[in-house]
């Protein structure tokens, strides 16, 4: 009785035509592999990636020798266990093929109980090259498939976009803001269980109703018997158990045990509540003996996504416990090209970045992976959403029956393997295809349609069908009844005509809203492309001056050099940041000034879009921007960069998220408004004083008023006149200042100016910097003499300031504190900074456009 792993070491790789063995590292892939072995250089260096291309071109071998661990050696069940192989592999044990896989996003098992001996047993894992695997494929279907983002060139295969046949991270072929690395490799962990009587192989807790009273629930448990058994099967948790009389028999068994939780701690997403988790654990007892037992963490918590029909169109959100939640957050992309590099550390980094920014959901869209379970784990406790992409992405793909039964199989394990995580509130068939092929408007979409014949088109579109509006709801309705699942992002509703296909200004469904960007409209239409839920919207950046230099030599410092434009994976990306930085910015002196100002550009077109779509709920009740993090050091849309380094925007975000905040806008009638905007539930009163500000600091006109706003809601709660309050003061020497408190305590503040910051009269300020006594090099007092606008401050030392990038006002200090990255709390622990150095736009400027005052 019982069961047992053993984690497989040991492990040795090289090309298959090769004959010297070198280390390797499992999990892992190949380009690591390579990299520590010396063979290649840093993949993400300079323009290395361009020469990496071979590597996906070749057949790669891995082996581990290994002794069967004494407590395995008795079982009666042996199998052999990849958690993921990635992809078209090919195992043996002693020479015998145990199995072949094909697709890296499910587990592969077998049996090898007759295979393994005691002592001295080799595996190996043949990876046939998914390129040459694929390209035959092309011929067979007699058409080339839309793939978008899949950078076929720079894999050396000209137009034949392969990605689309392979069960594979579709950004392994490159996307528009990732390289392309089509790796190979045993990519999660391999092991022998061993088991013996009966092994408990799957413990579901479904949530049938859940309110603040009760939790009804259904626990199924799922258990392999090798023989016909009877006991007591066990379920407890936090205090509370349940036992049944089981009898169970040889094979596959499944066993519903109903349970009621009175007064449960209920699971909430942050800001709301406390994200409670309840560990269950299931034990199947002979006599009072332990025969088997398996552990489950899941969070009790009702969750729909609420589609009804309004006077306006259709609502789209996430009620959770019955509350309306406005969701606040980004895009998640993997956070490497290579995902076994990323360490517990960086995924809590992550998330606790989104906490930090005072985000609420996260989107794993769809052309990444199926995330590690640490992701969810952490996305569990602290209490970050997740809107749950399948793996597909800007693509077409093929309907052959073999290729949808694999579809099929990865959609239910996913489904199974992540269904107990509270944080899973919707699963989404994929990013972007409905309205990329625009099936029911002849002329929307992203012209795909047009390469076709119409009977391909038919095949195309049928084959479409068969996988997002059945395969994949069909394994969510079986596996997690109740979750909801949404055929594709952006789309308004299935309605099977033109109405179905997403647009920007549509009121129902969830909008990606790229006009900003791709179409290079201005930013103000932020303002008035609103839909009901912005699930992606984006603006890029560079990152900051240290990163580039991880990458690139001095040498390379200019935006057309060869390095640069390999760290710029949208061909039209640089072009447009310097489109809009002309319009909305002034001349930077140099690179590095380059760099800090398409920072400050991002981060400001952010902000309006955020603060936007907050302004306007309950309309509007989600935001999440594209993206949150990168996969390698770039030029990208993301807020966080490759090294987990904040870029402005990401200061700005968590400022535009604050669960209570105020921002400003301008009606046509000229008024200047200003919302607070609240997501706590709780009514709002406090304090909101609004100050007109001289940029030299001197206070010209103010207003002080008491406000209230209902809990989860926004409302203007101020308007003056533009034209009143400027008087004689030129537009761009002044801004507005408004400050919320209660009972004294700031609860936000925020800038308004009347001019885009081009057109603003920014004098050359002293800003100091005070150490905060007795705060050991840690807190820092900022206060400038005239207006310091986006004040960026360094430190000697690793670790990252609680605010960057803020406009200082003479006479308004402020106070900010260096901490390491993170302890894993999101109020991580103070360091001493060393040296402390801030400096803000007018630093960043050509000569020729400061003002001399
Ligand atoms: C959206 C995403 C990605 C892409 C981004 C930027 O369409 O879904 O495919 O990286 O835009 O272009």
């Amino acid at each position: 009785m019982g069961e047992t792993k053993q984690v497989l070491h040991n492990w040795k790789f090289k090309a298959c035509e090769e004959k010297e063995w070198m280390a390797a590292v499992v999990p892992g892939c190949v380009h690591t592999d390579l990299l520590r072995n010396g063979v290649i250089q840093d993949p993400f260096y300079a323009t290395n990636e361009h020469d990496l291309q071979w590597i996906d071109k070749v057949d790669w071998e891995y082996e581990s020798t290994f002794d069967v661990e004494e407590d395995l050696l008795g079982s009666s069940r042996l199998e052999l266990v990849f958690d993921g192989l990635d992809t078209y592999a090919d195992v043996y044990v002693n020479g015998s093929h145990v199995l072949s896989a094909d697709n890296m996003f499910r587990s592969w098992k077998a049996d090898v109980l007759h295979v393994v001996k005691a002592k001295g047993n080799t595996l190996s894992v043949r990876f046939r090259s998914p390129v040459r695997e694929d390209l035959p494929k092309i011929e067979k279907l007699g058409y080339n498939l839309p793939a978008s983002n899949d950078q076929s060139e720079l894999g050396g295969l000209g137009e034949q976009k392969i990605s689309i046949f392979a069960r594979k991270a579709p950004y392994h072929y490159g996307w528009d803001w990732g390289p392309r690395f089509v790796t190979s490799g045993i990519w999660r962990e391999a092991r022998l269980e061993g088991w013996s009587g009966c092994k408990i192989t799957d413990v579901h807790i479904q949530q049938n109703q859940v309110t603040a009273a009760a939790a009804s629930l259904t626990a199924s448990i799922e258990i392999e018997a090798e023989h016909a058994w009877s006991g007591k099967l066990k379920l407890s948790t936090d205090g509370l158990s349940w036992e049944q009389q089981v009898t169970l028999e040889t094979g596959n068994n499944v066993i519903l045990l109903p349970l009621i939780i009175t007064d449960p701690k209920l699971w909430w997403s942050r800001g709301l509540g406390e994200a409670h988790l309840y560990t269950f654990k299931a034990e199947l007892l002979q006599e009072e003996s332990i025969v088997a037992s398996r552990t489950v963490r899941t969070g009790l918590r009702s969750i729909r996504l609420v589609r009804d029909k309004d006077a306006k169109g259709a609502t789209f959100y996430f009620e959770l416990n019955g509350v309306a939640v406005f969701a606040k957050g980004a895009n998640h992309i993997p956070n490497d090209s290579f995902i076994t590099d990323v360490t517990d550390e960086r995924y809590r980094h992550e998330i606790v970045t989104a906490v930090e920014s005072n985000m609420n959901m996260l989107r794993v869209w769809g052309g990444g992976i199926y995330e590690q379970s640490v992701f969810y784990e952490l996305c569990d406790e602290y209490g970050i959403l997740v809107w749950q992409d399948f793996m597909f992405a800007c693509s077409m793909y093929p309907g052959d029956e073999a290729f949808l039964n694999n579809v099929r199989l990865e959609a239910e394990e996913n489904v199974k393997r992540l269904r107990n995580h509270p944080s899973i509130v919707l699963w989404c068939g994929n990013n972007e295809i409905d309205s990329a092929w625009a099936q029911y408007d002849e002329e929307g979409g992203w012209g795909w349609k047009k390469n076709y014949t119409a009977e391909q088109r038919a095949v195309i579109w049928q084959d479409y069908e068969k996988v997002f509006h059945r395969i994949l709801p069909d394994a969510v309705e079986a596996l997690a009844p109740g979750t909801d699942y949404w055929p594709s992002s952006p789309l308004i509703s299935l309605s099977g005509d033109i109405k179905q296909h997403a647009h920007p200004l549509s009121s129902e469904g969830d909008i990606h809203y790229w006009g900003v960007w791709h179409a290079v409209e201005p930013f103000e239409n932020y303002n008035i492309k609103v839909g009901r839920f912005m699930s992606e919207y984006g603006f890029q950046s560079f990152p900051e001056y240290d990163t580039v230099m991880t990458f690139a030599q001095e040498q390379d410092l200019a935006l057309d050099s060869k390095v640069m434009r390999a760290h710029q994976k949208n061909g039209d990306g640089n072009r447009l940041i310097k489109e809009y930085m002309d319009i909305y910015m002034s001349e930077p002196k140099d690179f590095p000034s380059f760099l800090y100002m398409s920072q400050v550009l991002q981060a400001e077109a952010m902000k309006m879009a955020i603060e936007a779509h907050r302004r306007n709920m309950p309309y509007c009740m989600g935001t999440l921007y594209w993206q949150m993090n990168d996969c390698w050091p770039v030029a990208s849309w993301a807020g966080m960069d490759y090294y987990g380094k904040w870029k402005a925007m990401q200061f700005y975000a968590k400022r535009s998220f604050a669960d209570t905040m105020i921002s400003f806008d301008r009606t046509d009638d000229g008024q200047v408004q200003v919302h607070v905007v609240t997501d706590l539930l709780a009514p709002l009163s406090g304090d909101l004083q609004v100050t007109l500000y001289h940029f030299s600091g001197e206070r010209l006109k103010q207003a002080l008023l008491p406000i209230a706003i209902e809990g989860n809601s926004a409302a203007v709660v101020f308007a003056l006149n533009e034209q009143e309050w400027l008087g004689e003061h030129e537009a761009g020497s002044v801004m507005l200042h408004a400050v919320l408190e209660q009972e004294g305590k700031l609860l936000d503040s925020k800038e308004f100016y009347f001019v885009n910051v081009k057109e603003q009269k920014l004098a050359k300020s002293a800003i100091r910097i005070t150490e905060l006594e007795g705060s050991g090099g840690t807190r820092f007092k900022l206060e400038a003499d005239v207006l310091a606008k986006q004040v960026w401050i360094t430190a000697e030392h690793e670790g990252m300031f609680s605010d960057n990038f803020f406009d200082l006002i003479p006479g308004v200090a402020k106070i900010v504190e260096f901490r390491l990255r993170e302890t894993g709390e999101p109020q991580s622990k103070p360091v001493h900074a060393g040296n402390v150095q801030a400096r803000s736009m007018i630093d960043f400027l050509a000569e020729s456009k400061i003002e001399i005052s």
